[in-house]
């Protein structure tokens, strides 16, 4: 059997890398993300409709697909965290984390200890990441990443606090939040040019303190100024965006017969 490729080993070797964003709780159309070439696939439990159950069962057909397995939590869930963790997620990404108390915490559920104080029993993870229990427990704290989201006002002011906490592996830009917090909810603005700065700056800092910087993008254009900025973890094509262009598409081509 191959062995698995872990996402901490591509992000920490420099290299960029592409998730997919599945929000439909269908545990195959996240198989089919990377089936289709997505070298990761994230769930998203925020705003998307997986629960624990489908997100346990997805996780496993992306590993099975020999795809990288992420997931976006929802807002504060450290419960939630250490679960999934325990179902085979290899990077977590906490959604409004506006403090370095939140940080900390975040990533104290990711890791275990002396560097966190995630609890033990990772039986599932250890068999996606084909690894016996003490493989497992050396190597865990390295290849379970924890991601805490910017896209506040306060996450901005107190980005290098944030930065500071050890534990914490990189941070995830979400523009569209980001946008509402510059504008003061006046406008919901994820490709402008005010954002972009703000994402320019995160990145540079992020790069800085020896954090991966990841970022949720919305169009090509925008993959590519990512990647200029800095970011190696950038999420590009989402499930339900696909499925209405797609539908859309497709009754264009017969309508009117
Ligand atoms: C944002 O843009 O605010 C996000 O969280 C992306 O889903
Ligand atoms: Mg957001």
């Amino acid at each position: 059997m191959a062995k698995a490729t872990f996402l901490a080993d591509k992000l920490r070797a420099g290299k960029t890398v592409i998730t997919g964003w599945s929000l439909l709780p269908a545990p195959m159309i996240a198989e089919l993300f990377a089936r289709s070439g997505y070298e990761a696939v994230t769930l998203d439990l925020q705003h998307g409709m997986y629960d624990f159950n489908s997100a346990c069962e997805a996780l496993a057909l992306i590993a099975l697909a020999g795809s990288n397995r992420i997931v976006r939590l929802p807002v504060g869930d450290l419960a939630l965290t250490g679960r999934l963790a325990d179902m085979g997620a290899e990077c977590l990404i906490a959604p409004m984390v506006n403090s370095k108390e939140e940080a900390q915490a975040f990533a104290d559920a990711v890791k275990y200890p002396p560097r966190g104080q995630r609890s033990w029993s990772p039986f599932r993870a250890a068999m996606l990441s084909r690894q016996t229990s003490d493989q497992y427990l050396q190597n865990a704290n390295d290849q379970t990443l924890a991601f805490a989201m910017i896209e506040t006002q306060e996450a901005i002011d107190a980005l290098d606090d944030i930065l500071a906490v050890e534990s914490l592996d990189g941070v995830f830009v979400g523009p569209s939040d980001l946008s509402l917090a510059l504008t003061h909810g006046r406008r919901l603005d994820p490709n402008g040019e005010k954002t972009a700065k703000a994402c320019a700056d995160i990145a540079a800092k992020a790069t800085e303190a020896g954090k991966i910087a990841g970022i949720f993008c919305l169009n090509e254009a925008k993959v590519r100024e990512a990647v200029g900025q800095g970011y190696r973890l950038i999420s590009h094509g989402i499930d339900t965006i696909f499925l209405d262009h797609s539908a859309r598409a497709a009754l264009r081509e017969v309508e009117g017969l």
